[in-house]
Parts: C-alpha cells; sequence; structure tokens
C-alpha cells in the first residue's frame, strides 16, 4: 500500500517540477534566452543546433541541416545516434521528454565534456521547447521511429512505431510562440552567418541551410576550419604569406586552435574567440594568452635571427598590425563574465593557451622562414611608424598655428600678417625660386618653391598624394584647415563645407600662385596642383583664391627698346611695332631664365602681372577631367594638358 502511495507522489512530484520549469522560463524569457525580440528569437535556433553540434562533435554525426519554413518554423536535424527514448529510472518517462521538459537536463544525457555554463547558451533545449508554440521531436534509433508533440512545452503521449529506415538522427520541429516574441519573422543572414561560423569551427562538419521563405539553399562544410576561416575573412584582402599559419594542441582537457595570417595594406587587428563554439566577443583568458605568446614567439624569432636588434622589442600593437586570427577553444566548464557575458573567466586558460600558441607559433615561424620574415617586416615597419608617430605628436604639441616644422626653411615668408593681403608663390624648381625670393615684395609675397619629383606622383591615387611630402608642405603653408574633402569616394561634395567667411580666416594668404614654367614639365606640375585642390580643397578654387601666373613666353629687344610677350599673336604684334630687322628674340624656357629683376617685371609685380584666376563653375565637366588625369592614358591627358585653359579666365589683377 504504502509501496503504490509511495511511486504515485513521484509521478506528481516529477511533473509539477517538469511544469514549474516551463512556467519559470516562459515567466521570465528573457532571462533564458536574453531577449524577447530578434536577438531572442534567433538563438532559439542556435540552441537547438548547438546540440546537434554537440552530437557531431563526439563524433557521432556529419551533417545537420536547418530549414526555416514559410510560416517561419523552423526544423533542426541531424544524423546522429538519435536522443534516447528509453525510460528515465527517476521520472519514469522517455529520457527524450525529460530532456525537452526539464530545465538543464540536457547535460546529463550527453557526452560531450565541453558543456557550456553561464552564457546564454546552453540554457538548453527545453528552453527552446517552453518558448514555442508547439515541438515535435522525431527520433529515429534502433529500428524505432519515436514521435512526439508538445504544446507550449507540455508534452502530448509519445508514439513509438517500428521502421525500416536503417539511418539514425533526431529531428525537431518548432514554433516560437507569439505570446513570447515580439519579432517571429527569422533574418536569412543572421542565421546563415552563424551556421556558416559554426562549420568553419567544426571542420569537416556538413550545415545544411534551407530558407523555404526565399527558396536559398546553401551548404556548407570546411575541412580546413579555422584556417579556412582566415583565408574567408582575408579572401579580399592581399595575404602576407599563404596558407594561414595553423597551431593545434590540447592540455589539461583544454582544446585550443588557432589560425592566424597577416594581410598587406591592412592596419587593424581582427581577431575572432571563441570557447565551445560561443564567440566571444569581449575576449577573456584565451585571447589573453594568445597575444601575449604570439608577441613573444615573434620576438624570440626574430632576435634569435639577426631581424632586430637584441635590445630592441616589438610590441604587441605591431606584431598585431594587420592581423586576422581566429582562436577555437574548447574549456570544460567556462565561466563567462562582462557586460554582455562574452568573456571567457577561467584564469587557468591563459596559461594554456599561452603555452600552446607560443610553443606553435615558434615552430611555424622555425619552419616557415618566408611568411616569417614577412611578418617580422610587417611588425617592425609598423613598430617604426608608431616610433614616428609619436615623435610628430610630441612636434604637434609644440607646434604653433604654421607648422614650421614641416617648413624646414623653404618657405620665404612674408612680413605682412593681414592674410588678405598676402600672396603665396608656389615656384617650379630651385633655381626659379631663388628668383623669385630675390624680386619679389616681401611684404606681402611669400616663395615656396617646388621639386620637380612631385611630377611623380602624377599617376599615384589621390588619397596617396596625400602623404606626399611636397603636397604636406603646400598644405602647412596655405593653412591645413582650408582641406576638406579627405575622401576620394566624395565625389559628390560630401566633404564638409564651411562658408566664405570661415575658408578664409582659415587661409594664410588669400592669393595662392602657381608659378610654372610655359612647358610639358610646368604645365604637369599645374595640372597636378589643379586636380589637389579640386578634390581636397575645392572651396578654394570656388571661391576664386587660387591663380596662374603668366610668365612671358618671348623678350624682344631693338636698340635699348625692350618688350616682352606672353602669346605668339602678341609676338607678332611687338614684332611690327619695333620692326622685324634688327630685332633680337629671347625665348623664354624656363623661369630660371629670368632674373630677379625680370621676373618681378613680368609677373610678379601687381602692376604690370597678369594672372590667372582658376574657376570651377563645372564641376562635373572638372570631374571628367579628373578621371582622364588619373588615368593612365597618355593621349587623353595630353588633350586636357592642351585644353586647361578651359577651366581658367584671363583676369587683369
Ligand atoms: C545523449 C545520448 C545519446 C544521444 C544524444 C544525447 C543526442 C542528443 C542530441 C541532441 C540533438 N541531436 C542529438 N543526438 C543525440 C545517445 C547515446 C547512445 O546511443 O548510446
Amino acid at each position: 500500500m504504502v509501496k503504490v502511495k509511495d511511486k504515485a507522489n513521484e509521478y506528481d512530484a516529477s511533473k509539477i517540477k517538469v511544469l514549474g520549469g516551463i512556467e519559470a522560463v516562459r515567466k521570465r524569457p528573457a532571462m533564458y534566452i536574453g531577449s524577447t525580440g530578434k536577438g531572442g528569437l534567433h538563438h532559439l535556433v542556435y540552441e537547438v543546433v548547438d546540440n546537434s553540434v554537440d552530437e557531431a562533435l563526439a563524433g557521432h554525426c556529419d551533417t545537420v541541416e536547418v530549414i526555416i519554413h514559410k510560416d517561419n518554423t523552423v526544423t533542426v536535424s541531424d544524423n546522429g545516434r538519435g536522443i534516447p527514448f528509453d525510460i528515465h529510472k527517476d521520472t519514469k518517462r522517455p529520457a527524450v521528454e525529460v530532456v525537452l521538459t526539464t530545465l538543464h537536463a540536457g547535460g546529463k544525457f550527453g557526452d560531450s565534456v565541453y558543456k557550456v555554463s553561464g552564457g546564454l547558451h546552453g540554457v538548453g533545449v527545453s528552453c527552446v521547447n517552453a518558448l514555442s508554440e508547439w515541438m515535435y521531436a522525431e527520433i529515429t534509433r534502433e529500428g524505432k521511429l519515436y514521435t512526439q508533440r508538445y504544446d507550449r512545452g507540455k508534452p502530448a503521449k509519445e508514439k513509438i512505431v517500428k521502421t525500416s529506415d536503417k539511418t539514425t538522427g533526431t529531428k525537431i520541429y518548432f514554433k516560437p510562440d507569439k505570446q513570447i516574441f515580439t519579432e517571429t519573422v527569422f533574418d536569412s543572414h543572421i542565421i546563415k552567418h552563424r551556421l556558416q561560423e559554426l562549420a568553419f569551427l567544426n571542420k569537416g562538419l556538413r550545415i545544411k541551410f534551407n530558407d523555404e521563405r526565399e527558396k536559398v539553399t546553401e551548404e556548407f562544410k570546411y575541412d580546413g576550419g579555422v584556417v579556412a576561416y582566415v583565408a574567408h575573412l582575408n579572401e579580399k584582402k592581399d595575404a602576407l604569406y599563404k596558407p594561414p599559419a595553423h597551431i593545434q594542441s590540447e592540455k589539461e582537457n583544454v582544446f585550443v586552435e588557432v589560425s592566424i595570417q597577416h594581410a598587406r595594406e591592412y592596419y587593424d587587428e581582427n581577431i575572432l574567440s571563441f570557447v565551445n563554439c560561443i564567440r566571444t566577443k569581449e575576449g577573456g583568458t584565451h585571447v589573453a594568452g594568445f597575444r601575449t605568446a604570439l608577441t613573444r614567439a615573434v620576438n624570440n624569432y626574430a632576435k634569435k635571427n639577426k631581424l632586430i636588434k637584441d635590445n630592441e622589442n616589438l610590441m604587441g600593437d605591431d606584431v598585431r598590425e594587420g592581423i586576422v586570427a581566429v582562436i577555437n577553444s574548447r574549456v570544460p566548464s567556462p565561466q563567462f563574465e562582462g557586460q554582455t557575458k562574452t568573456k571567457l573567466g577561467n584564469g587557468e586558460v591563459k596559461g594554456i593557451v599561452d603555452s600552446i600558441v607560443m610553443e606553435g607559433m615558434s615552430t611555424y615561424l622555425d619552419k616557415n622562414p618566408a611568411s616569417a620574415k614577412a611578418i617580422v617586416e610587417k611588425a617592425n615597419l609598423a613598430y617604426r611608424v608608431r616610433q614616428a608617430a609619436r615623435k610628430a605628436q610630441e612636434l604637434e604639441r609644440k607646434k604653433s598655428a604654421l607648422d614650421t616644422a614641416l617648413l624646414p626653411g623653404k618657405l620665404a615668408d612674408c612680413s605682412e600678417t593681414n592674410a588678405a593681403k598676402c600672396e603665396l608663390f608656389l615656384v617650379e624648381g630651385d633655381s626659379a625660386g631663388g628668383s623669385a625670393k630675390q624680386g619679389r615684395d616681401r611684404k606681402f609675397q611669400a616663395i615656396l618653391p617646388l621639386k620637380g619629383k612631385i611630377l611623380n606622383v602624377e599617376k599615384a591615387r589621390l588619397d596617396k598624394i596625400l602623404a606626399n611630402n611636397e603636397i604636406r608642405t603646400i598644405i602647412t603653408a596655405i593653412g591645413p584647415g582650408v582641406i576638406t574633402g579627405l575622401k576620394v569616394e566624395s565625389r559628390d561634395g560630401e566633404g564638409e563645407e564651411m562658408d566664405t567667411e570661415e575658408l578664409l580666416k582659415k587661409l594664410n594668404y588669400h592669393k595662392v600662385v602657381l608659378m610654372t614654367d610655359a612647358d610639358v614639365d610646368g604645365a604637369h606640375i599645374r595640372t597636378l596642383l589643379l586636380t589637389f585642390f579640386y578634390r581636397y580643397a575645392r572651396q578654394l578654387v570656388e571661391n576664386g583664391n587660387v591663380y596662374i601666373a603668366q610668365p612671358p613666353l618671348y623678350l624682344v629687344k631693338k636698340g635699348k627698346a625692350q618688350q616682352y610677350a606672353y602669346s605668339e599673336a602678341e609676338l607678332e604684334k611687338v614684332l611690327k611695332k619695333l620692326g622685324r630687322d634688327g630685332s633680337h628674340i629671347q625665348r623664354y624656357k624656363g623661369l630660371g631664365e629670368m632674373n630677379p629683376e625680370q621676373l618681378w617685371d613680368t609677373t610678379m609685380n601687381p602692376l604690370t602681372r597678369t594672372l590667372l584666376q582658376v574657376t570651377l563653375d563645372d564641376a562635373e565637366g572638372a570631374d571628367e577631367i579628373f578621371n582622364i588625369l588619373m588615368g593612365s592614358d597618355v593621349e587623353p591627358r595630353r588633350n586636357f594638358i592642351e585644353q586647361n585653359a578651359n577651366l581658367v579666365r584671363r583676369l587683369d589683377v
């Protein structure tokens, strides 16, 4: 009698416990799955998929399939052993029912040591069940097909039939409960991204994805695992070495797998870390161990191979510049900390990862000297750039309004302080620069000689031009504040706009005069400077602050009389006036052929000179010209240079 009663009580008690668990989850869903919005909704899928991936990790399954049906219900299936459905001793219910209705029951049934504790994962498929309007479990194993339906977590009677199906596996089909979730439409990209990530982290596992709403099917399977992941992340980058480095080992039940590849012309650090397939966005002890070991391994190698001096040390930041790495780790009882519970807290893991990465990376470097050399060289360059940047920053702090550090004695400035009255002549070549310095009126005219070398950057991308020393010197002299549209992409005036008053305040000289030779080289330099102004200081042009000096082409002498000619037509006129016979014609090939007085008289003296004011009223036309300029076709560029006069209008000042 007593016995029977006891049994009945036992059964009731387990039932109450189950219902209690379901109610708890439905009462505070966010506590279990993070939110009842989009994030929580997608979490349901991850939770179910994780169980199948666990089965794969245990070596019993090679395919997982996820289907999003038209009505936003989801099927997750695998070809594992199938969740056991024999009667569970304590509860007298099929094991699978216990798994699907008891909070945290999952761990007892799995044989993976890498079960997740804390974080949002690992709450168990029973939570998904509790938060689903309905769920079906379909299990094939031992020649039987087991099916069971659940309504908001409450089990209906199970059905077991014989089957000739020799394959085994688990299929979970569920519908997220509209009573719980504010969002019940799945985002294909989010699901796909997670599935792909899981496929990378579990090499060889085939993960199929089928979005029946969009008729999209995908299959992810990567035999290379994290190495394939890194290669994928670097797909569009210029890898410093190929294939990515790979390190893998296990110590004290902690499994660590790392892949590393640096990319050229890439300066960020992109380290993706995972613990038991959970992305640890906030990093933690595994990432800390990885970082210190990597820095140490690279420094050791560099010193051993005399690639850096004994007293030098590459910093972690240098070694990681341009790095893409994936850290895949499995930790038996992970502790997650941090704001979003995505930071690994287990102290012991740091040393384990450190020693595995130190050993693995040292071996890799020794075995791959070409990659090792490239890594050290890149880090070394980063190191030197960092040093230089630090120095530049110090200078920055010391400098006055005009950055004299960038103008190492090149600029011959004027004495006038009112920028409205000041003129800056950008002069081609040192000899012409010298004449200009002597010939100018030093009260209001400043001279900045330019090297012909500036030509070499003509074909370079404009953003590279910005790094050119000559250009930087020009910017510093004119007034750094006038540079706005710093993006090459900002073709439709995306750059910041300032009003005229603001612009003029930032200008050190209201007239910027380009004074170049009347030959092809001169035209090249002028074109380049115009290009530069158009792109980076367009307002300067629009506001009419840019001018082109007009040196004469000829000097005609006859007896004591002499006259300059600025064009072929003018030469004809002068010859007519002075008389052709006995006239001596001097052709100026460059500014340098004129002495200082001549330069002043003909080109710089406001009373006698002619300046062309550069205008850009047709921005679209200019844009086209820029494309021609930036292209490498010689013909269109020459045409542009010949038609350059279209850009400017004659103006007597
Ligand atoms: C515990 C034991 C066994 C299988 C599983 C768990 C299992 C769980 C899930 C969850 C999703 N798919 C799954 N597949 C299997 C089997 C133990 C045995 O057969 O000896």
